[in-house]
């Protein structure tokens, strides 16, 4: 091997070793630098002859565009590795699920609620909400229910620490409201004035010892309460009757009164309602329990049964919200599965 010969291998040795771009540029000056080895053979080119200049020059240039090529491949195949590198490294696996932004939704029986009170809204009723942890005394006695009725039982009724309960319906909220309406109107009701007639309903969760297709430990209720001087059944059929036909989006739609018993009215009657039209045609569906508000509840709210009449109902949101969708089981409301709420969005 000639002295060029061993040159370029020790050039080419010393590239293959380099890792990296810097070492690379490094070990480059060495042979092609201002005072690398090729470099220095050119240089001394200068004190031969014309004739020897030639041929050794040749042989020179040639060496150095062995190093030169050398050099540029060692540099692709250290771009290479570098860009493989990043690429191993940055590597986006484009099969994974997308992170979804979930749209939030109402839950059918909040839609069915939302649609209940706008609707008595409309018919001049205010919407009360309250406490869902209850005395016994509202939850109960102001409601004329005895002591020994079986609603009050454990049986029934869940009971918390301290001899409250949770609520068994929602009218505990309409004795508080119809106490604070008199409690406002205080003064006016002692000089015997007239005051400003009662129109509220009270929705809300509501809680039984019951649990079945049908029935859930906790569960919605709405009532409502129409009390002033000359407020009777006519006005809340009216009430009524317009309710169910808004609700149900038809006029198709008629009513039955049905008599029945409940401590807190007196008559006391079930509403039932039936379509003539549409999958559930000719059905009678109990969708109310209403009465005359009893007067020993009146007396409870503050108010002299002798001047103060009127009607109270309370429904099922639940059950409404089953009949409106055709929903069979009420379990399907509170088992979470998104499946089925997200078909109500
Ligand atoms: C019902 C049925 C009948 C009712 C009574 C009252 C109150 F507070 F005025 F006495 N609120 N709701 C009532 C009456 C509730 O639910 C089936």
């Amino acid at each position: 091997m000639n002295e060029l010969e061993t040159l370029v291998a020790k050039a080419k040795q010393q590239f293959g070793e380099c890792t990296n771009p810097a070492d690379l540029e490094n070990a480059k000056a060495l042979y092609l630098g201002k005072s690398g080895e090729i470099t220095a053979l050119l240089k001394s080119l200068a004190q031969l002859s014309v004739e020897e200049k030639k041929a050794k020059g040749a042989l020179i240039n040639q060496a150095k565009q062995e190093i030169e090529s050398a050099l540029q491949s060692r540099r692709e195949h250290l771009s290479n590795v570098e860009l493989n590198r990043q690429l191993a490294s940055e590597a986006l696996d484009v099969t994974l699920p997308g992170r979804v932004r979930h749209r939030g939704g109402l839950h059918p029986v909040s839609l069915t609620l939302s649609r209940i009170e706008a609707i008595f809204r409309s018919m001049g009723f205010d919407v009360a909400q309250g406490p869902e942890i209850e005395t016994d005394w509202f939850n109960f006695t102001a409601l004329n229910t005895p002591a020994d009725h079986p609603a009050r039982s454990m049986h029934d009724t869940f009971y918390v620490e301290g001899g409250n309960l949770l609520r068994t319906h929602t009218s505990p909220m309409q004795i508080r409201y119809a106490m604070d309406h008199v409690q406002h109107h205080q003064d006016a009701l002692k000089s015997g004035q007239r005051i400003p007639e009662i129109r509220v309903i009270a929705p809300g969760r509501t809680y039984r010892v019951d649990s079945d297709a049908t029935h859930s430990p906790m569960f919605h209720q709405c009532e409502g309460l129409w009390l002033g001087e000359n407020i009777s059944f006519k006005d809340l059929k009216v009430v009524f009757t317009e309710f169910c036909k808004t609700f149900f989006e038809t006029e198709d739609l008629k009513l039955r009164f049905r008599p029945s018993f409940f401590p807190f009215t007196e008559p006391s009657a079930e509403i039932d309602i039936q379509f003539s039209s549409g999958p559930l045609a000719g059905r009678w569906l109990e969708v109310a329990g209403s009465g005359q508000v009893h007067p020993q509840v009146v007396k409870n709210m503050g108010l002299d049964p002798e001047n103060y009449i009127g009607f109270a109902f309370g429904m099922g949101p639940d059950r409404l919200t089953m009949l409106r969708y055709g929903v069979n089981d009420l379990r399907l409301f509170f088992d979470g599965d998104m499946r089925f709420l997200h078909q109500f969005n």
